[in-house]
C-alpha cells in the first residue's frame, strides 16, 4: 500500500490546486465542498473527478480503499447499501453510480447544459452512448481484463474479440463526428475515456478502430485541463501496474 500513499499525496495536491481553479471560476457553487467517496484508480471515480473539474466544482475526497474492505464497513454501507465508489453526497443528497453522478452535477451546477445537453434529442444521444458505455463497452472490457487484473488468468482471446466488437460499435459511433455525441465533449465522452485509458495502459491492441484513435488524441486535449493527466492518466497506468503484480 506504499504506492497508495504516495499516489495519494499527488492526489491531495493536485486537488488543492484543482479546487483553486475550482473556485477561479465562478459560476454556481453547492453550500459545501462536494464529498466524494472515491480510490484514485477507479475507473468511475476518475470520471466524476475530471467532470467536477470541468465544471468548476470542488471536492471533499474522501479516501475510500475498496481493496482494504473499506466499502463494506457499516458506516459506509448505511450511506451507499450497493458498497461502491464512487459514492458522492452533496450536503446530505447522496447519489452513487457514476453516470448518475455526473448527470447530476451538470444538472445541479453546470453554467450551461453544454456537457449534458437540455434538448430532449441530444441529451437521448448523450444518455444512448452513457447506456452503451454502462451495457455494453465495460461489461467486454471487465470480461476480459478482471480475472487478469485480480485472479491471475491468462488473456483470453474469446474475451478479446468480444471486447473488441464492441470498440468496433464506437467507432461506427464515432464516424464523422468529433466527440461520442455530436460535435461537442459531453459526459459521454468523459464516461467512455476512462476505459479507452486503461486500454492505452493495458496496452490493448485497439489501432484497427481509427476513430476512436483520433478521438481519444481530440478527448485527451479536451480534458487537459481538467485532470486528464493527474486524474485518468495516472489511474490507468496504476490499474496496468496490477496486471504486472499478477
Ligand atoms: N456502475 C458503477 C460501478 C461502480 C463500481 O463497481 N465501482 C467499483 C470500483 S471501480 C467498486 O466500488 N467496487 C467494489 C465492489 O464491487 O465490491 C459506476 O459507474 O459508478
Amino acid at each position: 500500500m506504499k504506492s497508495l500513499s504516495v499516489i495519494m499525496t499527488v492526489f491531495y495536491v493536485a486537488n488543492v490546486i484543482g479546487n483553486a481553479v475550482a473556485r477561479s471560476k465562478g459560476g454556481k457553487m453547492p453550500a459545501q465542498p462536494i464529498k466524494l467517496y472515491y480510490l484514485p484508480p477507479s475507473p468511475p471515480c476518475r470520471a466524476v473527478m475530471m467532470t467536477a473539474r470541468a465544471l468548476g466544482l470542488e471536492l471533499d475526497l474522501i479516501l475510500t480503499n475498496i481493496l482494504e474492505g473499506e466499502h463494506k464497513t457499516p458506516e459506509f454501507t448505511k450511506i451507499n447499501p450497493q458498497q461502491t465508489i464512487p459514492t458522492m453526497d452533496d450536503n446530505g443528497f447522496i447519489m452513487w453510480e457514476s453516470r448518475a453522478i455526473m448527470a447530476y452535477m451538470v444538472n445541479a451546477y453546470g453554467r450551461d447544459d453544454s456537457l449534458y445537453p437540455k434538448t430532449p434529442r441530444q441529451r437521448a444521444i448523450v444518455d444512448q452512448r452513457l447506456h452503451f458505455d454502462l451495457g455494453t463497452l465495460i461489461p467486454k472490457y471487465i470480461g476480459l481484463y478482471v480475472p487478469m487484473l485480480f485472479h491471475g488468468a491468462p488473456y483470453n482471446e474469446e474475451e478479446a474479440v468480444k471486447l473488441n466488437n464492441a470498440l468496433k460499435i464506437l467507432d461506427i459511433t464515432l464516424e464523422g463526428h468529433e466527440f461520442v455525441a455530436g460535435d461537442n465533449l459531453t459526459i459521454a465522452d468523459i464516461s467512455i475515456i476512462v476505459t479507452i485509458s486503461n486500454l492505452e495502459a493495458l496496452k490493448f491492441d485497439y489501432s484497427a478502430h481509427q476513430n476512436i484513435v483520433k478521438w481519444f488524441e481530440r478527448t485527451k486535449k479536451a480534458l487537459e485541463p481538467y485532470g486528464y493527466e493527474e486524474i485518468d492518466k495516472a489511474g490507468a497506468q496504476q490499474i496496468a501496474g496490477f496486471l504486472k503484480k499478477t
